[in-house]
């Protein structure tokens, strides 16, 4: 069976050849109207990510997969049903199927490569406990990149078509180490003094990570974090998360950096803290309003909020129109298992989900009313017992690692310039790196950047003088 490396050996030059003809031949190609420049960019077609598109209504497909395909076909754990995020990152990066073995092979690796480095044991247990986890996991990321095989290579002198080969050690390399990472951070700010065990060699990455965490031997718990830290690897190129790695990523800072940057991303409240967000609010309004909470009182309750001028978190996207295919697997999961559907913060998750969409309609603001995975991501890891919701968005970190940093790798070496109106994809180049989500942070994307030689992202920006000018000429 061929390997992660032998299957990009066969893929890139393919894609590189797509790019190269897309070039030659359409160089002129409008594919769109920039709208509104005060709008946060919304809808403005402006970059290249290969491995994952995000349609409104029926939500994210991998390289033409939605979520419940993925669930039929990309391999589990060994002994588990869930997707596992070796096979996700297998299919962002090379937008194939692998086997089981390959998925096997893949987990070992990342096992064998999975201890952290003296000194980054040392940094992270010198920072004070009261230090944020998402502070803590971006800064050792950063500090990583000493041992970063595309700086040293970089520094010698390499040809543009060596880029992604080292870009990928580097993010799997990373990857690899974002367990133990991520469970040491756990360790000293909530059980300070308990010993982390070794990293089983014959475990996939989410099986270490719950053992390392102290959940091993929960195999419901270790079964979600799989599907979890899977389905939350991508969500196309211009979340902000994404977005920074890639960004970072065009300047040629390794994977390690544009993984970090993309980390500060993710921990604001209306990106990946949402989860933690959702989880704070939900409690709070279980404590408010008690057991054996009626429709009424959830509506009431929801206004309360709102007129509060607060959001009501886990709700509205900036793409989706319709309930997060996310947020259903995850649902879908808890309705699989009777301690889960029967556990009061799930319930009230579901009881919010009857009433709030009708809520938000009549409130007449966002413009999806429907709930994202974070409305019930959380809630699911409180049922469990791990509480520490300030740690919910390193685990949601954990997983962008492993996916969607490695796109952005990819993707980062293809290049588009987009100019004010028009996308044309003269002097595309070649760098082309992937990207992991923390586990949802387009590493494929880094890989992708530097396979595809994609030059360094230099939009144009406006003042409001000038933008009056523009728009008072038509
Ligand atoms: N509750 C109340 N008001 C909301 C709302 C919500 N859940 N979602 C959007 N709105 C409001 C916006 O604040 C905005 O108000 P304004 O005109 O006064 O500024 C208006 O509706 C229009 O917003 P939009 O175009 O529908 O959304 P957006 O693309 O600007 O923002 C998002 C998207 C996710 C930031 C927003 O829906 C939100 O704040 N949701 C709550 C936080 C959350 O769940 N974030 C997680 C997102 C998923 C993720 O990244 N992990």
């Amino acid at each position: 069976t061929k390997s992660l490396r032998e299957t990009l050996q066969e893929v890139i030059p393919a894609k590189q050849e797509q790019l190269k003809k897309l070039k030659t031949e359409h160089a002129q190609a409008v594919v769109g109207e920039v709208e509104n420049i005060i709008g946060g960019m919304r809808g403005l077609k402006a970059m290249l990510w290969d491995a994952s598109v995000l349609d409104p209504l029926e939500g994210i497909r991998f390289h033409g997969l939605s979520i419940p395909d993925c669930q039929k076909v990309l391999p589990a754990a060994p002994g588990g049903k869930e997707i596992i995020p070796e096979s996700m990152l297998w299919l962002l990066l090379t937008g194939q199927v692998p086997t089981p073995e390959q998925t096997r092979e893949l987990s070992r690796e990342l096992a064998e490569k999975g201890e952290l480095p003296k000194f980054i044991e040392e940094l992270v247990d010198s920072f004070p406990q009261t230090l944020h986890p998402m502070t803590q996991l971006g800064m050792a990321v950063a500090a990583l990149n000493h041992d970063s095989s595309f700086q040293a290579a970089y520094e010698k002198g390499m040809k543009k078509s060596e880029y992604w080969t080292h870009t990928l050690e580097d993010c799997i390399n990373l990857i690899a180490r974002l367990p133990a990472l991520a469970a040491r951070i756990y360790r000293n700010v909530y059980k300070p003094g308990n010993p982390l065990p070794a990293i089983n060699k014959d475990l996939d990455l989410v099986g270490n990570y719950s053992n390392l965490l102290g959940y091993g031997d929960n195999h419901s718990l270790t079964e979600y974090l799989r599907l979890y830290i899977a389905l939350h690897g991508d969500h196309e190129g211009g979340n902000a998360s994404a977005h920074t790695a890639h960004l970072v990523g065009s300047t040629l800072s390794d994977p390690y950096l544009s993984y970090s940057a993309a980390l500060f991303a993710l921990a604001g409240p209306l990106h990946g803290l949402a989860n933690q967000e959702v989880l704070r609010w939900q409690l709070a309004m279980q404590k408010e309003l008690g057991d054996n909470v009626t429709p009424e009182q959830i509506k009431d309750y929801l206004w309360k909020t709102l007129k509060s001028g607060q959001v009501v978190p886990g709700y509205g996207h900036g793409v989706l129109r319709n309930p997060d295919p996310r947020f259903i697997a995850l649902q879908q999961f808890c309705d699989g298992k009777p301690e889960l559907k029967s556990s009061p913060i799930i319930e009230l998750v579901n009881k919010t989900f009857q009433v709030a969409p009708d809520v938000l309609k009549e409130h007449g603001k966002t413009k999806n009313p429907y709930p994202n995975v974070d409305a019930t991501s959380g809630c699911v890891l409180y049922h469990y017992g791990l509480t520490e919701f300030k740690y919910y968005t390193v685990i949601f970190g954990v997983s962008r690692g492993n996916v969607d940093y490695p796109d952005v790798i990819l993707s980062a070496h293809i290049y588009f310039d987009c100019s004010l109106g028009s996308f044309d994809p003269a002097g595309v180049g070649t760098r082309y790196v992937v990207a992991i989500d923390v586990f949802d942070i387009p590493l494929n994307d880094v890989v992708l950047i530097s396979a595809l030689g994609m030059p360094l992202e230099r939009p144009k920006s406006l003042s409001l003088d000038a933008i009056e000018k523009l728009v008072k000429k038509d």
